[in-house]
Parts: structure tokens; sequence; C-alpha cells
């Protein structure tokens, strides 16, 4: 007789929505994952990467047990090791490195391959314990970050969009990146008759559905942030009692936008004066209107300016007074994730490292304390990291001792010197948060692992000992670990009976705060029109570079093509379809060229997060994107500009 079993969980990955789902078991084999009915963001649904998740775990190029490398650095050859050999390997190593060049040359690297709880911190504490380097920065939404650090709201319940009754989305790919976002919007349209206006270079599949499609030069969006402040103070449609109780700086920012006039702005962005007119008028008399922006438009060296102009929209416009009101780029959960991994364990003050610059960190030859040993998790940097030639150069140095954690031979995996197998989120226990909603989620382990893989929790639990860490945190069990961060009033039974929970933080109200904020400053300036602008953006079967190994996800995306505009392809003399070379002075990649309107002429996009194998689609974007970070620490990805030509 077949067992079988339903199991609740959740998706770990790295999306706003992080849906609730269950597991049907039989026999100890995942034969579905189907999204939770009663979740109210998940509504019954996961999206096109993930509805087939047990095939992840059963893939045929699954990691199942520790490797060694054998040969070069990046050539992907290695020998199969019991975890002992691997473990005590890794022990050695790191005590050496101690005892040569200090603890600080040992590097930990994570980010959200997994947004779990115990995926992401427990082998922090490791690092923490032994007075290693420690690590921040975001690869993503860092700009965001560096305003919200600042006081900006950045966010508030999502769920409160079914009442706005205006929603602009501002570089958001939502029906790709986030689809149960949608359905808020859907809600908004049918109560209230909500007008949806995308602000995107690209036609989306998420632009085709909106009321109104604004295709904008990339990079010139704070500009017409500051075009549509200029308009509202000109004809007098500012909510002026609410900003004032909010800015810092209300003359400064009114003198900064003076010179924005709708004529300069429109040439600017690249669209019609009446469009950005109709706009400013339209976003003004709205009650109330959301900014509901995503990650691309910050990914540039003015990220901040982009958030910062937004900001003050909100603000200007009055729109935080009322619930579906304001600026939504992020929110999440309030409980203490950081709080699972430890830093009281720290000896003092250690330095730290920015995660979303490993080529510098590996490379930099002027360095104090070089990196000797470097330990990845949850990240592929080597595809998905600014200026990847230098991620690989660092990753190929022959002096560095490198330890990478993943499911798969990634393109990082294939540089380590030890490769450990990860569980999977349907083989270990977790609790995750969001980035786009209120709910803290339960994931249950479904099945057994797979062959010899191991949760983080395990991996840290195992080491411990070896390097002569005895503190009782180093023993606590995974559920132990993931309590560390529940609130008051919350307990891990608890939450594995509900499922989920939601902790909302209070809806921000700027006028009210103590902070007052500032806006003006980051003077925006027109971008440069005479280069190709390459754009990156999300792909619908892809989670950055997580599924661009297997093959439903695949067969869905299709092979890798750049999207030029008819006017740029025929100013080259190019043709839908040929094989180009999209170059710069970092390097060249070669694709398919796919001529379209899609996009507005000036950019062209390359869709994806390719690996390096198989040959035929090792596309990687990365190897053009620039080593730039915006001030607040932003990879500026966007920033990048190519020459494009027929392949030879
Ligand atoms: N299917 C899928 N879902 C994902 C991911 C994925 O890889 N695939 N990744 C997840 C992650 S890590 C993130 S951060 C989110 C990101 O989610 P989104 O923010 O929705 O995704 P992006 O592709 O970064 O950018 C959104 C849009 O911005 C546009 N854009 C690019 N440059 C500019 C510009 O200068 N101005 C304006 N106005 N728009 C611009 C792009 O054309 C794109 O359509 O998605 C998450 N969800
Ligand atoms: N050019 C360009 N580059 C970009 C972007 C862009 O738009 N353009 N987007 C940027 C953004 S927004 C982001 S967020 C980053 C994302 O960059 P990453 O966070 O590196 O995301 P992924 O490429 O999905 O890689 C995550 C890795 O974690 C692994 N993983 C998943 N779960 C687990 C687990 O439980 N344990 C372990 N050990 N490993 C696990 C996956 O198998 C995968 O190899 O990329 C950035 N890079
Ligand atoms: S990737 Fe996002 S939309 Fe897809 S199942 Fe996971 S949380 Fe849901
Ligand atoms: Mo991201």
């Amino acid at each position: 007789m077949t067992d079988a079993r339903e199991v609740k969980g959740c998706c770990p990955l790295d999306c706003q929505d992080t849906c609730a789902w269950t597991a049907h078991v039989e026999d100890d084999r995942v034969v579905g994952v189907k999204g939770a009915k009663d979740h109210p963001f998940t509504r019954g649904v996961l999206c096109a990467k993930v509805n087939d998740y047990q095939n992840r775990i059963y893939a045929s190029d699954r990691l199942l047990h520790p490797l060694r490398r054998t040969g070069e650095k990046g050539s992907g050859t290695f020998e199969r090791i019991s975890w002992d050999e691997a473990l005590d390997t890794i022990a050695q190593r790191w005590k050496a490195i101690i005892e040569s060049d200090g603890p600080e040359a040992l590097m930990p690297l994570f980010y959200l391959g997994s947004m779990g709880v115990v995926q992401r911190h427990a082998l922090m504490r490791l690092f923490h314990g032994l007075g290693a380097s420690r690590l921040h920065g975001e690869v993503c939404g860092a700009s965001m970050s560096a305003l919200w650090a600042e006081g900006h709201p950045v966010g508030f319940d999502p769920e409160e969009i079914v009442d706005s009754k205006l929603i602009i989305l501002w570089g958001v790919n939502m029906l790709s990146t986030c689809h149960h976002h949608w359905q808020l919007i859907k809600e908004a349209r049918s109560r209230h008759g909500t007008r949806v206006i995308c602000i995107d270079p690209r036609r989306t599949r998420t632009a085709e559905q909106c009321d109104q499609h604004i295709a904008i030069k990339p990079g010139s969006d704070a500009i017409l942030a500051m075009g549509i402040a200029q308009i509202m103070l000109e004809e007098g449609l500012a909510d002026l009692d609410y900003f004032r109780a909010v800015a810092a700086d209300t003359d400064a920012f009114a003198e900064q936008v003076k010179p924005w006039t709708p004529d300069r702005v429109a040439e600017a962005c690249g669209m019609e004066t009446e469009t950005v007119v109709a706009l400013a008028r339209e976003f003004a008399a709205a009650d109330p209107a959301v900014l509901r922006a995503g990650v691309a438009p910050q990914q540039t060296i003015r990220g901040e300016a982009f958030v910062r102009s937004l900001s003050a929209l909100a603000s200007l416009a009055g729109h935080w007074r009322k619930p579906g009101g304001g600026l939504f780029i992020f929110d999440a959960p309030a409980f203490d994730e950081f709080a699972a991994a430890r830093d009281d364990l720290a000896p003092g003050e250690t330095r730290s490292l920015d995660l979303s610059a490993l080529g510098p960190a590996l490379t930099d030859s002027t360095m104090e304390k070089p990196v000797k040993g470097l330990m990845v998790w949850c990240m592929n940097p080597a595809v998905v990291q600014v200026d990847s030639g230098k991620v690989r150069q660092g990753l190929a140095r022959e002096d560095l001792f490198t330890v990478v954690l993943d499911h798969f031979m990634t393109d990082t995996a294939r540089y380590a010197d030890i490769v450990l197998p990860a569980t999977t989120q349907l083989e270990h226990f977790d609790i995750v948060g969001a980035w786009g909603h209120h709910y803290l989620s339960i994931n249950n382990p479904a099945v057994t692992p797979q062959g010899e893989a191991k949760s983080h929790g395990e991996v840290m639990r195992l080491l411990a000992p070896r390097l002569g860490l005895d503190h009782p945190a180093f023993s606590e069990s995974d559920e132990e670990i993931a309590a560390t961060t529940l609130p008051d009033g919350l307990d891990l039974e608890t939450l594995r009976e509900e499922g989920w929970r939601k902790l909302s933080p209070p809806r921000p109200d700027p006028s009210r705060s103590e902070t007052k904020l500032r806006f003006a400053g980051d003077d925006p300036e027109p971008v440069p029109s005479d280069a190709l602008r390459l754009l990156t953006p999300k792909s619908h079967y892809f989670l950055n570079s997580s599924f661009a190994n297997m093959p439903r996800q695949r067969k869905g995306e299709g092979p890798p093509s750049l999207e030029m505009h008819p006017v740029d392809a025929d100013s080259r003399g190019l043709v839908d379809g040929q094989a180009v070379t999209i170059r710069n002075e970092r390097g060249a990649v070669q694709t398919a060229l796919q001529v379209s309107d899609i996009i507005t002429p000036g950019a062209v996009t390359l869709v994806g997060k390719w690996w390096s194998e198989p040959e035929e689609t090792a596309v990687l974007a990365n190897m053009l994107t620039p080593s730039i970070w915006s001030a607040g620490g932003q990879p500026a990805y966007n920033d990048t500009f190519v020459d494009v030509e027929a392949a030879r």
C-alpha cells in the first residue's frame, strides 16, 4: 500500500511572494507541489518556475555527495569524497589560514538563493565564532535600503492596494516576477475602476495588461519624477501641508525640480510632453495613488536618486494619508531574521566585506588582509555579480581555498576546492519571511534528503567541534535556530499549526515621524544618448540563475537572444535572427538578435542569467557589466554600454 501524505511548506526563493505550498508525498517521494489555497497571497497557485519543484530535487544533475576538486579551478573536474573527509579538510585548511593570516582572512558569502532563516544564517555562527570577516551589502535593492536607513518609508501592507485608485508600476514586471501581486490590482480594478500605468523601457507581459504603457529611456526615471513634481508645484496640485510636515528641505526640493519643465523632461526621458503632463495631473488627482516600483531602475550608479525622487512624489501628493497610497518597493513581516546568525558570538569588532563586490574583494592587491578562505552558499556570484570576469579571476586564485554549498554544479561551484551537497526546501526544515508581504511561513521537510545532502544547520553542527567551537549555540537544532527569530507571542508550535502568520509592522506615516526626510540633493543627470544601454531583466522561467539548468524551464524560456529596436538594427545593418556579438571594454558575448519594438530605441535587452554550460546558451550578461556601485552600494548592472555587430 502507498503511504500518501501532504506536507505543509513554502517556497524559499528570492521573490516577493513567498508562497505557501503543500507537498504531495507518496512513499517518501514528492509527486507534486501545489500552492496553498487558503493562503491570502498564494491562493492556490505557484508560478511557472516552481510548479514542478519536485523535479529539482530529483534532477539527474543534482549534487548528492561531497566533492573534491581534481582539475583546474573552473574546469568542473571533481572526485567524490566522504563527508568526514570534506569536513576534516575544511577544518584543517581554515585552522591553517587562521594561524598564518588571522581569522579575518576567512570570508563568508551568501545571498538569497534560499530566504530560509536556517539556510541563510546558521553557517554565519561559525564565522562569528571564529572571528572571521562579516558580510554586508546587497546585490538587489541596495538603493532602497540606503533610503530606508535614512528614514524614507518604502513599503506598506500590499493588501491595501485593492483600494488604490491609481497604480503606477514603475520598472516592475509583476506578471513575471511577483504575479501574486497582480491579484490585488485585479481587485482594485473591479472595486474602483482603478487605472494601471506601467513605466518601463520594455513592453513586458505586464505592460501589455496595463491601461497605459509609458516607454521610458532607461536611467531617466528620476528626471521624470522631478518633472511630475515640477508640474504639481507649478499647477498648485501638491499637498503642501503634508509635504512640509515630512520634508527637511521643502524649499531646496522646489528649487531642484524647477528647471525640469515638461518639455525638457520629455526630451530627456524619450516621451511626449503631453504624456508627462497627463501623468502628473492624474497622479496628483488620484485619492490615493501608489507608486509600485521594482528593482531594475535602482540598478544604476544613481539608484538612490530614483528611490528618493519616488519617495518625494508619494509625500508631495500626500498619498501616504490613505490606505493603498504611498510608495511600495518592499515590505516584510516583523521578525528578527538576523538574530539567527548570533553575531554576539564574534570576539568584537571584526571587519565587514561587501557581498556585492566579490571581484574587488578577491583581486585587490592592496587589500590589507587578503581573503584566503571563502565559503559560498545561496549565491552564484560567478554568474550574478557585476564584472563577473573579475569575479572568476578572483575565484581562480591558486592561494584561495573555496567551499561551495549548492544543489547543482553552478559556475561558482566549478571553482570550489570542496563542494558540499545542500538539501532543498522539500528535504529540510526552515521558516521563511518575505519581501513583498507580511506573512512569515513555516516549511516542514517533506521527504528524506536525496543522496548525502545536508541542511546548513547540520553542516554547522558538524564543523563546529572540528574547529574547537563549543558554545551551546553550535549544537542548536534547526528548529532552535529558527526559533531565535520569532517575536514575542509566537512560538514554533503555533506557527507549525497555522502554517503562516501575518506579522505586520505599523503603517508608515512620514508626516508623524520624528526624522524629517531629505528629498533634494541627488540631482538627476540626463543620460548619454549615443551609446546602446544593455538591460538584463529577469526571465519568466528562471529565478536569476536558478533553473537555467532545468529542462522544462529552459524549454519555456527558449534560447537566449538580444532584443533590439528596428531603428537601432537598421542603423547597424543588422537583421532579425542573425548571430551578433555584444561587446564592450570588458568582454564579448555572442547570441542571436531579435529585432523587435518590444524595447525602446537606444537600449537592448538580454533576458535571463545563463550558465557557462552548455556552451550554446552560455550568454553571460555579467561578463559585460561594470565594476561600478551606487553611493548606497547597489551594483550598477544597468550602466552597461555596448556595441553590437554581426558575429564573425
Ligand atoms: N520570474 C522571475 N521572478 C523573479 C526573479 C527572476 O529572476 N525571475 N527574480 C526575483 C528578484 S531577485 C527580484 S529583485 C525581483 C525583481 O523584480 P522586478 O523589479 O519586477 O524585475 P526586474 O527585471 O529587475 O525589472 C523590472 C522591469 O524594470 C525595467 N527596467 C529596466 N531598466 C529600467 C529603467 O531604467 N527604468 C524603468 N522604469 N524600468 C526599467 C525592466 O525592463 C523590467 O521590465 O524579481 C524576483 N522574481
Ligand atoms: N546582470 C544582472 N545581474 C543581476 C541581476 C540583474 O537584473 N542583471 N539581478 C541581481 C539580483 S536583483 C539578484 S537578487 C541577484 C541574485 O543572485 P543569487 O542570489 O546568486 O541568485 P541565483 O542566481 O538564483 O543563485 C542562487 C543559488 O543558490 C542556490 N540555492 C538555493 N537554495 C539553496 C539552499 O538551500 N542552500 C544552498 N547552499 N544553496 C541554495 C541555488 O541553487 C543557486 O545556485 O542577481 C543579481 N544579478
Ligand atoms: S518563486 Fe515566487 S511566485 Fe514562484 S512559487 Fe516561489 S514565492 Fe511563489
Ligand atoms: Mo533581487
